[in-house]
């Protein structure tokens, strides 16, 4: 096992790993900016190196300057978190020529899965659905106009680098689909040094319902079931769930099943999610992998009893996994919410600044990651998400309403933050019976009235 790890990460994510480390016995190191030499998770570890200046570029993705403070200290791994360098390859093979274990996947499968279109043909291969489409990159117009005649209108371009919804264009016919494919092109070039693009058939209304993996070096890769994640704005997940309401046994079934070949298929190691849309007549297809922990791991932790970061650590020494795919066992529902310093009134505006009043929820059954304290300044560089509260109930309805309580229980203030969106989100109606899409927030900034009828009354 590990004597020292470096966590090349800042805010909740790195508490978060600090506190895997420290319940396994292992010592941490936590590098910093100078925005953030505040931050808790200077604090909590037992030592700190500061990396950098505030932009993120010179700090949390300077490879040279993260690799010197491994040095220094002389840890035998690092953590990425999520975000930064997590799915870098390159970096995973530089900490791999440090001999400095990279707590997470092999960089072949890191490079793979980063490459959407190749992740797709090879998931393929190994019997995964996956969304009728090019068969790799389009390069041109004319081939463009040729795949998108033959699936049908309305289609999806999306970028080879891209993931997480950048660069995407949906075309409706003909003459938009020139437009949109040459736009796509351009922004995947502009945003990822490659301007690649495939095209998919565009699904309406889609679920995203994604499987969290974990996988040892000894060719074991099980599932810890399915968050549904489908309440996002702008590719910016807000609240995510375990189980996914309304998965029936079968459908679970048959999506665990796939999520584990689609992991073997990109030779998996350590903790990974295999990301699903599910469409309206309950067909799934693959359609990313991530091959990171997530924001959203603890739903899973909540509900399966497994605390994903310290197997991640393990797996990532070489041991076996110590559990078989029937001995996981789903326990009632969890609900996390982002708690974001934004402010949904004013079009989710960053709303930085000095934290003067915070009162966070605990009681049964709650559980809040954050690097945030009274008095913090939430510093304008990096994501604005500040807290995550998760809560476990023993069905969803439980759930929600000890999410409702902690949300009430929750002061942070001046700065504005996302607390009274999920509020809202939690009493709609269409929340509360399960029926949740990824066009469900666009639904909430519309006014009441122009609401179905049918919803009103069921509010
Ligand atoms: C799609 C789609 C509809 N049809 N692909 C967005 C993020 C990226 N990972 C995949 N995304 C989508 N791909 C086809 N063929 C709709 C989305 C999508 C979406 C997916 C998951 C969660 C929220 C979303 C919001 C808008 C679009």
């Amino acid at each position: 096992m590990f004597h020292k790890i470096l966590i090349a990460n800042r805010g909740e994510i790195a508490v978060r790993v600090i506190r895997a480390c420290r319940d396994l016995g292992i010592r941490t190191v936590s590098v910093y900016s100078k925005a953030d030499r505040e931050s808790l998770h200077v604090r909590l570890a037992d030592e700190a190196i500061c990396i950098g200046e505030a932009p993120s570029s010179e700090s949390y993705l300077n490879i040279p300057s993260i690799i010197s403070a491994a040095e220094i200290a002389d840890v035998d791994a690092i953590h990425p978190g999520y975000g930064f360098l997590s799915e870098n390859p390159h970096f995973a093979e530089i900490c791999e020529s440090c001999q400095i274990k990279f707590i997470g996947p092999k960089p072949e499968s890191v490079r793979l899965a980063g490459d959407k279109s190749l992740a797709r043909e090879t998931v393929r291969k190994a019997k995964v659905a996956i969304i009728p489409g090019s068969k790799g990159v389009v390069s041109d117009q004319a081939e463009a106009l040729r795949v998108a005649k033959k699936l049908g209108y309305p289609v999806i371009i999306k970028a080879k680098a891209g993931g997480g919804g950048k660069g995407m264009r949906v075309a409706h016919n003909d003459g938009k689909l020139v437009t949109a494919f040459l736009m796509a092109q351009a922004e995947a070039e502009a945003a990822f040094g490659d301007g690649g693009v495939y095209i998919e058939k565009y699904i309406g209304e889609p679920r995203h319902i994604e499987f969290q993996i974990l996988a040892d070096r000894h060719g074991t890769t099980i599932h810890l079931g399915a968050r549904d994640c489908s309440i996002q704005r702008r590719h910016q997940k807000l609240l995510e769930e375990s189980p996914a309401p309304g998965l029936s046994k079968s459908l679970f079934k048959k999506m665990g099943e796939a999520a584990v070949r689609a992991a073997k298929a990109f030779q998996y190691e350590n903790a990974g999610t295999i990301e699903f849309l599910v469409d309206e007549h309950e067909h799934f297809y693959f359609i990313e992998m991530n091959t990171r922990l997530q924001v959203e791991h603890p739903v899973t932790e909540m509900i399966t009893g497994i605390d994903i970061v310290k197997q991640q650590i393990r797996l990532a020494s070489g041991e076996k996994l110590s559990f078989s795919q029937d001995s996981v066992k789903f326990n009632g529902a969890a609900i996390e919410c982002r708690i974001n310093a934004e402010d949904p009134d004013r079009d989710f505006l960053p709303s930085p600044g000095k934290i003067e009043t915070l009162i966070l929820p605990g009681g049964p059954n709650v559980r809040v990651d954050t690097h945030v304290y009274s008095g913090y300044v939430v510093p304008p560089y990096y994501d604005s998400m500040v807290a995550k509260v998760i809560v476990h109930g023993k069905d969803r309805s439980e759930a929600i309403q000890i999410m409702l309580r902690s949300l009430k229980e929750t002061t942070i203030g001046p700065i504005k933050t996302t607390v009274p969106l999920h509020e809202k989100i939690l009493n709609r109606p269409r929340f509360r019976q399960g029926k949740v899409s990824t066009n469900f927030i666009e639904s909430l900034f519309v006014a009441p009235s122009l609401e179905p009828v049918e919803a009103r009354k069921a509010g």
